[in-house]
């Protein structure tokens, strides 16, 4: 169930399959509180991926560039804070994959939709990229696609299902990565769609 990707990037098969129903009721009152929204690229183009966050920091984008703030711009508010069982989840699959002490204080939800594509990129925009990023998959399966440091670089596609947790950290920490178009299929918990939960130490 522990499968190498990369030098510091790894693949927990079905790490949270057995705490999926938490994790949804937390996604959804995280929702409730701050509902999914399509960011604007500072290019102008609405994302496809619809999103929202939870924790002390949320990932924005808009016209003016990407940031990690405090409040949700729709709203005003903070974000809502990190539940305590997204926090155990990314620590002990950060621990599992040798990095102790993982402390997230942001955590980006990623919801996709049949069609729904993440064109290649970087996520470069934390303080600190000694830290790992943590990814956990739930709902319909996706093929994710990940290269080396450089945008030309070779790339490789990995499927991710319902559970399946990735420690990205170490030398594959700013690998350039994306998420091909999500098929029509259906998950018995959420229906068409796919959530990634998306764990950053940003600040
Ligand atoms: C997703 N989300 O499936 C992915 C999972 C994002 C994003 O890419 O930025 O929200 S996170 C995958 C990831 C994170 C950090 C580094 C690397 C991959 N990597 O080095 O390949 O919605
Ligand atoms: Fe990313």
């Amino acid at each position: 169930w522990r499968e190498p990707l990369a030098p510091g990037a790894v693949v927990l098969r079905r790490f949270a399959s057995g705490r999926d129903a938490a994790l949804l009721a937390a996604v959804q009152a995280v929702v409730e509180a701050a509902p999914f929204r399509h960011l604007v690229t500072p290019g102008g183009f609405r994302m496809q991926v619809a999103m929202t966050n939870c924790g002390a920091l949320g990932w924005v984008s808009d016209r003016r560039g990407y940031r990690y703030d405090a409040h949700d711009p729709d709203s005003g508010r903070p974000w809502p804070p990190m539940p305590a069982e997204f926090e155990k989840l990314a620590a002990d699959a950060a621990a599992e994959a040798g990095f102790g002490g993982f402390a997230p204080d942001a955590c980006l939800v990623n919801r996709y939709l049949p069609g729904t594509r993440l064109s290649l990129h970087q996520d470069r925009d934390e303080r600190d990229h000694g830290q790992p990023i943590v990814s956990v998959s739930l709902g319909v399966p996706a093929m994710f696609q990940f290269g080396g440091t450089r945008r030309t670089d070779r790339l490789q596609r990995v499927p991710l299902a319902h559970g399946d947790v990735v420690v990205w950290g170490g030398p594959a920490r700013l690998s350039f990565h994306g998420v091909l178009p999500l098929k029509d299929a259906q998950h018995p918990l959420l229906g068409a769609s796919r959530i990634n939960l998306t764990f950053r130490k940003a600040g």
